[in-house]
């Protein structure tokens, strides 16, 4: 076969600083728009040439026409193997473990996570490195590079596109393409973490619960793991076949696009566990009657219980989380005398605490949990760890959750999401807060005195690489927070994320209503911000 070299010109790509490509479909239907960006990859990225590629997505419209150009370029650009799911499909953390197992140089994953799917919804690229986890800063400052002079991109001509229905060995060119089950490694890996025989139990004991896959990646998963290997009745996992527009649906795991889960949680059909996954499988939601577990408690609970747990029995290195994330997991930390980190939002940045064995569990507030397992954060981990902890200690969610504020103390937490916000109202907006950092720091808001006001900024301790600007913080002599941030991952106008925390350590008083708990802190950023008079809206778009 020959390779056909074809002319093109620079684009408008990926924002240096975010892990990937995401757009609407319609922008990658453009001539040469995936081409432009996967071509500029292949030209940066090390290791490829000769090397292994893994390749898979969550199954979104464009999936499949993404895959088989890239596996038409790889071959052209002389890469050595491509793995691949079958179907094209893999899940962001399959994907992460397969770059692992198959010491792959990296991976491209289709993917716009929680986005909406669809021939009028988001798709996205994003490419990860040897280690299996988001390329660093470093890779995707070259690739955006490489897309701001490139000329030309490589194509295979006349070959004919792979059949990826089947698992098996086939050859395109002189590339070899392996076509494997999108979930057995997965499902092998949490073999080797949890204990199986234990859920088994739980659930021949009759333990009832609901995952809900919302028509997304992680549906296979769940059938293979909760339903035939852990012996959950069928009907355990709803919305389990993955959809190319995701039912139509938002598949996003919060109180907000997963209300249905929520309401059959809380309703009457005697449900004891719920569960929620994304798009692309690395997020996780988890409730009990009665009880929502906020992301950053979920982190501190499995830190807390996680030598109870076969894979972590030896204890933690230390738990990471996202700046914006709770402190609850702080106190856990100190608790067992290991180290915490603060990082940036994004999972990359724990990248390198998880390859230097700083980290064991890794967390964000946007309903990310991991481990050093592989290198993404993961959606079904964290259900069957927290399936472990329920099968260990046979109580209630609520109970766990209960007992761990009665030892640790309640981290009181919410995020208000203001969506699609005019970008230059957002900026504003940030820029006037920023403007005030200095005199507030010091200085104190409705009596509240503030120990610090900044733009935080970080330096990884392993390999000294610094992120500025990744978020405005009000930091109160009393431990709680106010933090403004702006998405990265929208793909329409800008997002506005704000972070309200609160500690509360006695018993007696954790028995508050979130919003009510956090009543004067979002009074405050209310003042800072101006966020009615400068984004219009009276209230924000998602609550968490
Ligand atoms: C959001 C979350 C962040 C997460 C990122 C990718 O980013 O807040 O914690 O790492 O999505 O998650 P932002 O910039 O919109 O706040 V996923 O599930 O899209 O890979
Ligand atoms: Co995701």
């Amino acid at each position: 076969m020959s390779i056909r070299t074809v002319g093109t010109t620079p684009f408008e790509g990926q924002k240096p600083g975010t892990s990937g490509l995401r757009k609407r479909v319609s922008v990658f239907q453009q001539p040469h728009y995936t081409e432009n960006f996967v071509q500029a990859v292949f030209d940066t990225a090390p290791g490829l040439v000769g090397g292994t590629l893994v390749v898979g997505g969550d199954g979104r419209f464009h999936n499949l026409v993404a895959v088989q150009t890239i596996l038409n370029m790889a071959a052209a650009n002389g890469i050595g193997e491509v793995v691949v799911g079958r179907d094209g499909l893999l899940s962001t953390p399959a994907a992460s473990n397969l770059i692992r197992s198959w010491k792959a140089a990296g991976g491209l994953i289709l993917s716009a996570s929680h986005n909406p799917g669809g021939p009028k919804g988001d798709f996205g690229i994003k490419y990860n490195t040897s280690n299996g986890g988001p390329a660093p800063e470093s890779v995707t400052d070259a690739i955006f590079a490489r897309t701001q002079v490139i000329d030309r991109y490589k194509l295979l001509a006349d070959a004919a596109p792979i059949d990826l229905s089947r698992t098996g060995e086939t050859y395109l060119g002189a590339m070899r393409v392996v076509v494997v089950d999108p979930v057995s490694a997965y499902a092998d890996l949490m073999a080797t973490l949890f204990d199986f025989a234990a859920i088994r139990a739980l659930f021949a004991g009759g333990f009832t619960m609901r995952f809900d896959a919302m028509h997304a990646i992680t549906g296979p998963y769940a059938h293979e793991i909760l339903e035939n290997r852990l012996g959950a009745p069928a009907g355990t996992v709803v919305n389990g076949t993955p959809l190319e527009d995701f039912g139509q649906g938002h598949p996003d795991p919060n109180l907000v696009y997963a209300h249905e889960l929520v309401e059959a949680v809380n309703g009457d059909l005697g449900l004891q566990f719920g569960a929620a996954s994304d798009g692309d499988g690395d997020r996780n939601m988890v409730l009990g009657p009665g009880q929502f577990v906020t992301p950053s408690d979920s982190l501190a609970i499995l830190a807390a219980n996680a030598t109870g747990v076969p894979g972590y029995a030896k204890g933690l290195a230390g738990i990471a989380r996202s700046m914006p994330t709770s402190q609850a997991a702080d106190r856990v930390a100190e608790a067992l005398g290991i180290d915490c980190y603060e990082t940036p939002t994004g999972w990359k940045f724990f990248g390198t605490l998880l390859d230097a064995g700083r980290a064991t569990l890794c967390g964000e507030e946007s309903f990310g949990t991991g481990s050093d397992h592989v290198r993404e954060k993961d959606g079904l981990w964290a259900v069957l760890f927290w399936l472990n902890i329920l099968a260990n200690q046979k109580k209630s969610v609520a109970e766990v959750v209960a007992e761990h504020w009665a030892q640790y103390g309640r981290t009181y937490y919410s995020r208000h999401d203001y969506e699609e916000v005019d970008s230059a109202a957002a900026n504003g907006l940030m820029d006037h807060v920023r403007g005030q950092l200095g005199a507030l720091t010091g200085g104190s808001l409705a009596g509240k005195p503030i120990r610090l006001a900044d733009d935080f900024a970080y330096t990884d301790p392993v390999d000294g690489s610094t992120a500025t600007s990744q978020g405005l913080r009000l930091l109160f002599e009393d431990g709680a927070r106010v933090v403004f941030r702006l998405s990265g991952t929208g793909t329409s106008g800008a997002t506005l994320r704000i972070y309200l925390e609160r500690y509360e350590p006695d018993s007696a008083k954790q028995g508050i209503e979130t919003q009510e708990a956090l009543a004067d802190l979002i009074a405050i950023a209310e003042e800072v911000a101006q966020i009615k008079h400068r984004t219009g809206r009276d209230a924000p778009t998602v609550i968490t």
